[in-house]
């Protein structure tokens, strides 16, 4: 090693700890040896083990249910049907609105989709749950069902006024316009496919409750718990260190959770339920089914002059899910004339839910096919069509983004790719028997704010703590929580750990819309902070602190030593400091609300989602952004597709981490090259369930699907989107992979699908 590689070396690992340093992930070592325990993996003493019945009609009624046989079957303790589970209360939404229904029961006997759980066993072993399970017989009254969106009888559904986004006149001008393009472009119905399958332990002690569950929102949970039970916030404790996976699935607390928990209240003992695979499918909601049609009208030269937008998502009979499919449609192209309206279609499907950039997903795959469709009637490159029509201002909001990158993601990401070397027309580029395609599109996503707080302890030893009731499923909170105290405290990374996932930890929101590490970093940056200030005024002011009698203004700690910035007088660990004061904690619990929140407002705050902070909050439009280049090989004679490259390059302002928001982006282009060519929900038309229900035939992504990615980061800090200048990272990615990849395929073969996936069958 030169003397160079050496301070290279040296000042690489300084930075690692930092905000900012490429550190690895701290949770890594005990996923692998098999330290972390999961939810689901406690060991209580008595613990007994619940399995679900699912209906095997989409809609109408149970009639009987005969548990005769399942009721003396070995080891079964009790055998739980509409009629015998007790009855829970209501519960209010994640807005915090109050319960529709004073009261019900967690199985159901009025069926609105298939696998809605109508009997569950609980039983000594999960063996012998599952063997009576077999024995359970029900009886239906089947009406028919309205199985998915394409059904005749689903009409045009209910329009949801609140997404209606118009300006202009978009009718009229797209009338005038003297070039148009107008499409239906469709996704189905998808699902979240945590690896994790979702399950939790609920245990009883009196009137408290303890429930180890996989979950991206303790509190929320523990609100919903709480309230099913009647029973106060305090009593509910979730605990979830580790999540393997959640896309948006793990947010709330679900029929199933209700099940689990009512069946250990009524029989005093803790009771374990796990989703098999199937039930995976069906037990909480995936991404909705979406249908849109995009009208655009430009001139000649490209300039886009208005356009006009449709979209539907399939909801519940029984709930309502709105993916809002206006949204990068409203945003990301410069019109004077626009209008988007969408409507719901009520199904017999479990209420969808959040998958991944719920809405910006669904929503970039109509706004950025259409585009390239116009690029190819005009003969302009697709790149230079976006250009062309770039947004120097939030085109609905009206307001200045507070940061936008995208012209340095298009130009990084373009000349990393190659794209110059794109020959234009359809079918021009192969490699023997493949067509090359090259397709580009953009993506983005709102920064979603909130408020968190956080505790950080100095320890008499010198080493920090952090806790929160916020999760990692994944992501890197652990990791960049870590740095985020280090650099606030000046100690070494190795001495602070981080623990979450426990409620009864300083609270925080929800993890989902890609907002934790802002709000995060923010809370742990201020609590630590506090707990600097409190170990300096110790240090100066103690009688017993040697720094005493130094009479200096302030000190540094850097290193995990405390001394003065200028070098002079003693030089102290902080464990040494801490003994000599005779402290064995320095304790401070920071939030970033104002101050005058009142208590009923900061539970609401973490809750409830009701207190998120706009993105257009005050003068600004806050987002991510993001390019994405593809190169796809479709197989001329077999009509297979495989994407061979991609190179995306994406703004998420200033990054907390970079090789964790590289994990993170590639993760979503990994979920989006499965949505454009695998991904799809099938439903039996005759009964409504889900065939595909299993990880056979649900096809996912593989290895040998995924080719190499590189991520390119064009972000700068954004002091007007989180306290240390980051925007979001987990949702961006996924959000135009699909219609890159779908252009790209345009490009190869000269055929235009609008369907997703894009399978084989529909190209050749
Ligand atoms: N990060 C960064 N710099 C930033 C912002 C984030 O380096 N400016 C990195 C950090 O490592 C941070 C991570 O990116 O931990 C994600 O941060 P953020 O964008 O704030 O997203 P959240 O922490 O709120 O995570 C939720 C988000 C969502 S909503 C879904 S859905 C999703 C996702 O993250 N689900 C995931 N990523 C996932 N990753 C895994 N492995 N598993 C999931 O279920
Ligand atoms: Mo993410 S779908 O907002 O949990």
């Amino acid at each position: 090693m030169t003397v160079h590689d050496m301070k290279h070396a040296a000042s690489d690992s300084a930075r690692l700890e930092a905000v900012g340093g490429r550190l690895s992930r701290v949770d890594g070592p005990a996923k692998i040896t098999g330290a972390a325990h999961y939810a689901v993996e406690q060991q209580l003493e008595g613990l007994t083990h619940a399995v679900l019945v699912g209906a095997t009609i989409a809609a109408g009624k149970v009639t009987a249910i005969d548990t005769r046989a399942a009721d003396t079957a070995p080891g079964v303790l009790a055998v739980l049907t509409p009629d015998t589970i007790m009855e829970l209360r209501g519960a209010s939404d994640w807005f915090g609105n109050p319960p529709a229904q004073p009261t019900f029961s967690p199985l159901v006997r009025e069926v609105t989709f298939s696998g809605q759980h109508v009997a569950a066993v609980v039983a000594e072993t999960f063996e012998q749950a599952v063997a009576a399970v077999a024995l359970v017989k029900v009886w239906y009254d089947e009406i028919p069902a309205i199985v998915d969106l394409s059904d005749g009888k689903a009409g045009d559904g209910i329009p949801i006024d609140a997404m209606t986004k118009e300006w202009g006149d978009a009718q009229a001008a797209f009338a005038a316009a003297p070039v148009r393009i107008c499409a239906a472009y469709n996704t189905p119905r998808e699902f979240q496919a945590a690896m994790e399958p979702h399950g939790l332990i609920a245990s009883w002690e009196g009137d408290e409750l303890t429930v180890w569950e996989p979950s991206q929102w303790l509190d929320g949970m523990a609100r919903t718990y709480a309230e099913w039970f009647g029973i106060p916030f305090e009593n509910v404790r979730l605990v979830s260190p580790y999540i393997g996976g959640g896309f948006g699935s793990k947010a709330l607390a679900l029929a199933h959770s209700a099940v689990a928990a009512a069946a250990a209240r009524m029989l005093g003992r803790p009771v374990k339920l796990v989703l098999n695979r199937p039930q995976n499918f069906t037990s909480y909601g995936g991404r909705a089914a979406t249908r849109q049609t995009v009208a655009i009208g430009a001139d000649r030269d490209g300039r886009i002059q208005s356009i006009v937008h449709r979209g539907v998502n399939e909801t519940a009979v029984d709930g309502m899910w709105v993916e809002p499919l206006g949204s990068v449609t409203s945003i990301m192209y410069a019109t004077p004339n626009f209008s988007s309206k969408q409507n719901v279609v009520r199904v017999n499907t479990v209420v969808p839910g959040a998958k991944r950039a719920p809405g910006e997903n669904p929503s970039a795959f109509g706004i950025e096919c259409a585009i390239d469709e116009l690029a190819h009637e005009l003969g302009i490159d697709p790149l230079e069509m976006r250009l062309i029509n770039y947004a120097e201002q939030d085109p609905h909001a009206k307001k200045a983004w507070s940061t936008r990158q995208l012209r340095e993601a298009f130009a990084a990401g373009a000349e990393a790719f190659g794209w110059a070397r794109r020959s234009p027309q359809p079918r021009s580029m192969r490699d023997g028997r493949q067509l090359i395609g090259w397709g580009v599109a953009a993506g983005t996503y709102p920064v979603r704010r909130a408020h968190g707080e956080a505790v950080v302890k100095i320890l008499a030893d010198g080493t920090v703590e952090v806790e929160s009731s916020s999760i990692d499923m994944g992501q890197g909170t652990y990791t960049i929580l870590a740095q985020t105290a280090a650099e606030t405290l000046g100690v070494p990374v190795e001495q602070v750990s981080v623990k979450l996932g426990d409620s009864h930890f300083a609270r925080a929101g929800v993890t989902g819309g890609s907002r934790l590490a802002g709000v995060m970093t923010g809370a742990v940056h201020k609590a630590a902070g506090q707990a600097l200030d409190e170990l300096i005024g110790l240090a100066l002011s103690n009688p017993r602190s040697p720094f005493q009698k130094l009479q200096a203004n302030t000190l540094q700690v850097r290193d995990g030593r405390i001394a003065s910035p200028r070098g002079e007088g003693p030089d102290l660990s902080i464990a040494e400091l801490m003994s000599a004061v005779g402290r064995d904690r320095i304790e401070a619990k920071g939030d970033t609300l104002p101050a005058s929140t009142t208590p009923e407002e900061r539970y609401n705050n973490y809750t409830t989602i009701a207190m998120s902070i706009p993105h257009t909050e005050g003068e600004y439009s806050r987002h991510s952004w993001c390019a994405h280049f593809v190169e796809v090989r479709v197989d001329e004679d077999f009509g297979t597709v495989r994407v061979s490259r991609v190179v995306s390059a994406l703004d998420s302002g200033r990054l907390y981490n970079p090789k964790l928001a590289e994990s993170q982006w590639k993760g979503g282009i990994i979920m989006g090259i499965g949505q454009a060519l695998l991904e799809e929900g099938i439903v039996d038309r005759r009964h409504g369930r889900i065939v595909n229900g299993n990880f056979a035939d649900y096809m996912l992504p593989t290895n040998a699907d995924i080719p190499d990615i590189q991520t390119i980061s064009v972000g700068i800090p954004d002091p007007h989107s989180s306290a240390l200048g980051g925007k979001g990272v987990g949702e961006l990615a996924i959000v135009g992979i699909a219609p890159a990849i779908a252009n790209a395929v345009f490009h190869a073969t000269g055929k235009r699908v609008r369907d997703l996936p894009i399978t084989l069958e529909k190209l050749i």
